[in-house]
């Protein structure tokens, strides 16, 4: 099984971005729950709500995976997050890394207003679990570029790949991003943890 793995640049002020951080310690080969051998090809991502659809398009017309599994930072949440539905709809205060910013337009027009993950998430964040990883399953991937991302590479697999599985797997920050803003208090996992729970999820396909 192949597997299209991406995780985002750093935005919004950070240096680093714990999806890309993980997604880039993630072993390139290893054993499903299945028993079924996977490898992955890992990219970065640039937090752009113009340009992420054209890239991700890209890579999966590249790579045609058996699956796409996108990654990004959610700051503030508290636990591993797989995404159960994208919407199409792009709405957020600030601006992506391009200075753009979207204040209610559809990521598709014409696309339906949500489409759902297919990716296994009630058992990926339940496999988290069991290793003693927080993990939930995620009702809203919110309204930036992850979302937006997200909508596209649904929308894609909805029309281009019947046959392809994709989604979204939100991540808070790591432990170095909260220790350079322990003014605010934000929850955090070592990258070590986030990355073990990526691929816990990953061996759940
Ligand atoms: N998180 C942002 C965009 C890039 C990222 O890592 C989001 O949640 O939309």
């Amino acid at each position: 099984m192949k597997i299209l793995i991406t995780g985002f640049a750093p935005f919004g002020g950070e240096t680093i971005n714990p999806s890309w951080e993980a997604v880039s310690k993630l072993p390139e080969r290893f054993v499903t729950e299945k028993g079924e051998e996977a490898v992955l090809a890992r990219y970065q991502m640039p937090v752009s709500y113009d340009r992420c659809g054209r890239v991700i398009r890209e890579l999966m017309a590249k790579e045609v995976p058996d699956c796409v599994v996108c990654v990004g930072q959610a700051g503030g949440r508290m636990a591993v997050e797989p995404e159960l539905i994208a919407v199409n709809v792009k709405d957020a205060p600030s601006p992506d890394n391009d200075g753009v910013e979207y204040h209610g337009e559809p990521v598709v027009a014409g696309s339906p207003d949500g489409r759902f993950a297919r990716l296994p998430v009630r058992e990926m964040a339940a496999a988290c679990k069991a290793r003693g990883i927080p993990a939930n399953v995620s009702f809203s991937a919110g309204g930036y570029v992850c979302n937006c991302l997200m909508y596209q590479v649904l929308d894609l697999i909805e029309r281009e790949y019947p046959d392809m599985r994709g989604g979204f797997i939100h991540v808070p920050y790591e432990c170095r991003q909260a220790a350079a803003q322990m003014k605010v208090n934000k929850p955090s996992l070592p990258l070590s943890l986030i990355t073990d729970g990526l691929l816990t999820c990953l061996k759940v396909l």
